[in-house]
């Protein structure tokens, strides 16, 4: 069993990106059921305030965004590929580009009745009608550019040309075996075609295969664990030794406040341990749980004093 935490829901793109790369890298893993929306006070101790989800936990590591995440399952799992850092620029610029705005894209568009009835299903009316308002709070203190629906309908259909054309001579986007492109591409496109059920995807035999292909991969080994040993995890550890820093330095050992700079811009708080072009790292002294570090990809993130 790795030791890796993952803090996920079920309809939650994103943790779906992180399962599918689980699977594909064969790893046993436990996981925390998180709940769609603040407050999560099981996991704020961990988070420390960054609000977005998954969050994967190592001990008294907390890993804050996919990319952080990808980095410790191509770590754990010798699998490289999985790391956006390890991958041809041209592959990163896919990531960035897929990973944001055909993200939004495919969540916006994918909206209807098929993936309402699931998530009331699942959580109920009330959970439901917060769960809206939440979204429709985050959205509008985000930083994003701004699409019209029919812009991101138009967005959604180019991508998935884009990607039937990319998959015409090869089983994945990139080559004959998935790297971090693939599964960035892969968790919208779930959300559109397994979740939502919405029928743009099935237009598009080579995405669909790629897609199928994806999920026999699997989730790897899961096992589920409860908010509280998490918790009782982090308090039984302490934060790995840190990385040699070249970037901040006039920030190394300051207080700062870390942020992501697109949407649920929520800051974490704490003293700067490590900075350099992957990661920077923050130490923080909580109540519940002692001293945990919580990682966050140096991209896409702003750092104040
Ligand atoms: N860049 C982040 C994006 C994560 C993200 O947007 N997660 C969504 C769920 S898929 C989220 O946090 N929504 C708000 C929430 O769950 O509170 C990453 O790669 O982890």
């Amino acid at each position: 069993m790795s030791e890796l935490i993952l803090h996920h829901y079920l309809f939650s793109p994103f943790s779906e990106k992180v399962r599918a790369m689980l699977g594909y890298a064969g790893l046993s893993w436990q996981s925390v059921e998180v709940r769609e929306m603040p407050p999560r006070p099981l996991l704020a101790p961990l988070a420390g305030g960054y609000r977005k989800i998954p969050v994967a936990q190592i001990g008294a590591d907390i890993f804050c965004d996919t990319r952080a995440i990808g980095r410790e399952i191509a770590r754990l799992s010798n699998k490289p590929e999985l790391a956006m850092e390890n991958c041809p620029e041209e592959v990163q610029e896919f990531i960035r580009e897929v990973d944001l705005d055909i993200f939004l894209a495919c969540i916006i568009t994918a909206g209807n009745l098929t993936l309402l009835r699931k998530v009331l299903k699942e959580s109920g009316a009330v959970e439901l009608g917060k769960l809206l308002w939440d979204r429709v709070r985050m959205g509008s203190k985000a930083k994003v550019k701004a699409n019209s629906p029919g812009q991101m309908k138009r967005m959604v259909r180019a991508h998935l040309d884009r990607l039937e054309s990319m998959l015409a001579n090869q089983p994945f986007l990139f080559g004959d075996t998935p790297n971090a492109g693939d599964f960035s591409a892969y968790h919208s496109l779930w959300f559109q075609r397994d979740l939502a059920e919405q029928r743009v995807v099935k237009g598009y035999p080579k995405v669909n295969a790629w897609l199928d292909r994806l999920q026999a991969f699997g989730q790897g080994n899961r096992t589920e664990i409860s908010p509280e040993q998490a918790l009782e995890i982090a308090r039984s550890h302490t934060p790995r030794a840190v990385p040699e820093s070249d970037n901040d330095a006039e920030l190394i050992g300051q207080s700062v406040s870390i942020a992501p700079t697109d949407y649920g811009r929520e800051p974490v708080s704490g003293t700067l341990v490590a900075s350099n072009a992957q990661e920077r790292i923050i130490v923080r002294d909580d109540a519940t749980v002692g001293e945990v570090a919580n990682h966050f990809p140096s991209e896409g993130f702003s750092v104040r004093q």
